[in-house]
């Protein structure tokens, strides 16, 4: 009988989904695993990227199983999202049917891929039955205070016609097409993260199971900064402005000061003077700039002179006020002060301006500042060093002054210790059809007021035009519009920006534990039941997106007592790109292989296999025709191996390892079972876990007649099931062949026996001058002594070191004896 992948595996999915399998029970007598993978955007088909994921997930999920762990493994669709709305502008057809259509063959192709989910538990969040709960969240995070309304310069993309949070412009351009993006003065909805900036940060510490990449990821993004604020008086205007600073050290060095365009005491400072117009051209030049544009390194740093000084704080002398490009509003105070002798940035405006440079930092090695032959710095000096020029702190070291000056400026009430962050408050809103409507009504009356939840849905309107561009689609359904006040029941408006699609998606794995709950997100204690993920696989690229604006929501939950853990995903792992020739996969590159293709022609077993051998999960994966092949001609052999021996499994035999060949098949087994089992469920290994199953195939293959065939019918039991996570569908047919009524995927985990792991002997490696020689076969138990006695009586040892002197003699027992001659 020939090895049919197509009838194998459409045989087996088929009975897995008849037998309800793969369903999952809230409470069971077993210890609980949550293993999830990263819902996909219904993009139209899987790609490799997606092949890879789910291979990966489901050997954890099919091993944990098999360890005793109840396992939940659900499936979903990340659904809402422009390329539905482009789609649907594109072929006159309704994102919903593109998004479903979409849907349906995408799953089907999970399913011929034999991965082993819930699909029960399925979650769609573009169906009203879920973006129902993603309103109910947004309210909730109304009621906690946590969303609130405010015009901004938001960062905008021309080309996706709707704003972007913070997290989503990458270099300057939009995540998603990588058109620049510019800013827009706009009335928009934010959730206020930066109240949890301080927790997310420091609960990063708490996972030990993410890579210390994506934790450095997100500490950067959060961008904690320990500093001071410090305040200048501004007698014109009889006002104070505080600025920020991290380095309070360098208060006497300050030679003058820089407000953000976009700062309110820019236009009050300048108002009447004469430089008024002036101000006011540049600062609406500035704004229309992206922040990426106004502080990268390379980008020109441009200011203007208001012609205003504010009062320096100890000194009391004169500083001139600036306005400047790279002073963003949104970061500490939006003021800072300048110091040219010690930060380069301020360095190169002073130059550029002829600010003057007072250095108030001398370093303990003169060496290490530079400067001209009029003692003057001819560049920043940053390190650290004396005070100098800097009245009664003089002679203190610097880091010392840190405190010192702060807790001076603290007591005269000219300033305090503070901490800033670069993380800003997520802004949530888009113009855009296809996402879940902001469940909020604007009355003239009452203001803004929440959609009660017995109203939700809000559900989005088919009567929209969505190509006409300048305003949310939304606007453009009157019935939509137009509603009735919740309070008051006068005429009123509808909020119509949709959500952010990274809201569905930060709450969809606490859906998956309670997918049918009519009346909330889910109940706590199912929820409870089962978080936090016990392993979560997905892309890097979502390091500061979904995997911030998760935690985020979680920690919003755990506050209001919605649930009792603090963070959702206990372990991460961030599987590699699929790449071919050393290219990602793309269509422009014309390098893709497609799941579709390989399951047609080799069957899905193959392809997961390959993919699970060809590298380890977090490393890139480079994709070879050959490996395929060499892996399609593995499960060949293994097909062969149980098809010849079946018959075996009908024998009562005698198991003995009497001669040498059942002996070291036993030791196999045994070391295969343990090698595969910590390769597998701790390290994630998963290729050389498949590497040394492939070793037990040799020595399966190379297994003597004559030898017991009892241990030769151990061998191949052990194989099927240690394969089966690998190559689920191969290994449930052999498994019934060789007359198991129960599925492999339900066997218990084998254990493996310490005592059969010891080796009698050992192959160890003769060196001579360091050069191997020969190798030795030597018992396991022999001590430093005889392995010498025996490397001296080896012949070819003999003769090479024949006339020469014997220096020196090095045995590491079990690996090799180094003989030192001259
Ligand atoms: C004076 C000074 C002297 C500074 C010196 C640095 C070195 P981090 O570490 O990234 O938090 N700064 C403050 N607010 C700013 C804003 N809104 N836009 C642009 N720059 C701003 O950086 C903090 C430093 O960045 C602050 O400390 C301030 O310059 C500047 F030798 O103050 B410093
Ligand atoms: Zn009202």
């Amino acid at each position: 009988m020939q090895y049919n992948p197509a009838e194998v595996e459409t045989k087996w999915q088929k009975q897995w989904e008849d037998k309800d399998m793969f369903k999952t029970e809230d409470i069971t007598d077993k210890p609980n695993f949550y293993c999830l993978e990263q819902f996909p955007y219904p993009s139209g088909k899987l790609h490799m990227g997606h092949m890879r994921v789910y291979s990966i997930g489901d050997v954890i999920a099919r091993f944990k199983r098999m360890k005793g762990y109840n396992v939940l493994h659900p499936m979903g669709w990340d659904a809402f999202g422009m390329p539905a709305e482009n789609a649907a502008i594109k072929n006159n057809l309704h994102p919903a049917k593109w998004t479903f259509d979409n849907i349906d063959y995408m799953r089907s192709q999970q399913k011929k891929l034999g991965v082993s989910y819930d699909w029960s538990r399925e979650v769609t969040t573009c169906a009203p039955d879920y973006y129902k709960f993603t309103q109910w969240l947004f309210l909730h995070f109304y009621d906690q205070g946590l969303a609130y309304r405010k015009k901004a310069a938001v960062n905008w993309c021309p080309d996706c016609v709707t704003v972007l949070a913070n997290e989503q412009v990458e270099n300057g351009g939009c995540w998603r097409c990588g058109t620049e993006v510019v800013k827009k003065e706009l009335e928009q909805w934010f959730f206020k993260i930066t109240d949890y900036a301080e927790k997310l940060l420091q609960d990063l510490d708490t996972l030990d199971g993410w890579p210390e990449k994506v934790k450095t990821m997100q500490r950067n993004w959060i961008g904690k900064s320990e500093g001071a604020e410090i305040v200048f008086g501004l007698p014109t205007i009889n006002e104070q402005v505080s600025v920020f600073t991290t380095r309070p050290d360098t208060l006497f060095g300050v030679t003058y000061m820089v407000l953000a365009p976009e700062h309110p005491y820019v236009q009050q400072l300048v108002a009447g003077t004469d430089k008024e117009q002036e101000i006011f051209e540049f600062v609406e030049s500035i704004r229309k700039k992206s922040e990426i544009e106004r502080t990268s390194v390379d980008s020109e740093k441009i200011g203007i002179f208001t012609g205003q000084y504010a009062v320096h704080p100890i000194t009391k002398e004169q500083v001139p006020i600036w306005v400047a490009n790279y002073v963003l509003m949104e970061y500490g105070t939006g003021a800072v002060m300048g110091v040219p002798g010690h930060d380069e940035r301020d360095f190169l405006f002073a130059k550029k301006y002829n600010l003057p440079i007072v250095q108030v930092i001398a370093p303990y090695n003169p060496e290490e500042a530079n400067y001209d032959e009029q003692q003057q710095l001819v560049d920043a000096y940053v390190g650290e060093g004396t005070l100098i020029n800097s009245g009664d702190f003089n002679g203190q070291k610097n880091t010392q002054a840190i405190r010192e000056i702060a807790s001076y400026l603290e007591k005269q009430n000219l300033g305090k210790a503070t901490i800033s962050y670069r993380l800003r408050d997520w802004l949530v809103s888009r113009q855009r059809y296809w996402g879940a409507p902001i469940p909020i009504v604007y009355c003239d009356e009452c203001g803004i007021v929440p959609v009660p939840n017995e109203k939700l849905p809000v559900l989005l309107p088919d009567d929209v035009n969505l190509s006409q561009g300048s305003k949310s689609p939304l606007a453009t359904s009157d019935s939509y519009l137009n509603t009735t006040c919740p309070t008051c029941g006068k005429a009123a408006k509808r909020e119509t920006d949709t959500m952010d699609t990274f809201i569905c998606s930060s709450w969809y794995y606490l859906r998956y534990t309670d997918p049918k709950n009519k009346e909330l997100p889910f109940a706590s204690d199912k929820a409870n039941n089962w978080l936090p993920v016990n392993e979560y696989i997905g892309g890097i690229e979502h390091a500061v997106l979904h995997l911030l604006y998760s935690r985020f929501f979680t920690k919003v939950l755990y506050d209001s007592g919605l649930v009792n853990f603090k963070e959702p995903f206990n372990s991460l792992l961030t599987q590699g790109m699929v790449i071919k020739e050393g290219a990602k996969m793309s269509k422009s590159k014309g390098n893709v292989v497609s799941p579709d293709e390989i399951i047609s022609k080799y069957g899905a077993d193959t392809g997961r296999l390959f993919i699970l051998f060809a590298a380890p999960p977090d490393r890139d994966l480079d994709w070879n025709d050959q490996g395929v092949e060499g892996c399609h001609r593995f499960l060949n052999r293994v097909w062969r191996i149980v098809t010849e021996n079946k018959e075996l499994f009908n024998e009562d035999l005698e198991y003995n390892l009497d001669c040498k060949d059942s002996k070291e098949l036993h030791r196999t087994i045994h070391a295969t079972i343990k090698k595969v089992t910590e390769d597998t469920g701790v390290r994630y290994n998963f290729n050389t876990a498949i590497s040394s199953i492939m070793e037990l195939v040799n020595k399966i293959n190379q297994y003597p007649e004559s030898a017991n065939k009892a241990v030769f019918k151990e061998a191949i039991r052990n194989l099927v099931v240690m394969l089966a996570p690998f190559a689920p569908h191969i290994t449930e047919e052999l498994w019934e062949m060789i007359g198991q009524k129960e599925s492999v995927h339900l066997v218990v985990w084998p254990e493996y026996d310490e005592t059969a792991l010891v080796l009698d002997e050992v192959e160890i490696v003769a060196q001579i001058n360091g050069k191997v020689k020969t190798k030795l076969v030597v018992a396991t138990s022999s001590t430093k002594e005889e392995i010498e006695q025996l490397a001296f009586a080896d012949e070819k040892i003999k003769e090479l070191i024949e006339g020469k002197q014997v220096r020196k003699v090095i045995v590491v027992p079990g690996k090799l004896i180094n003989i030192v001659v001259s």
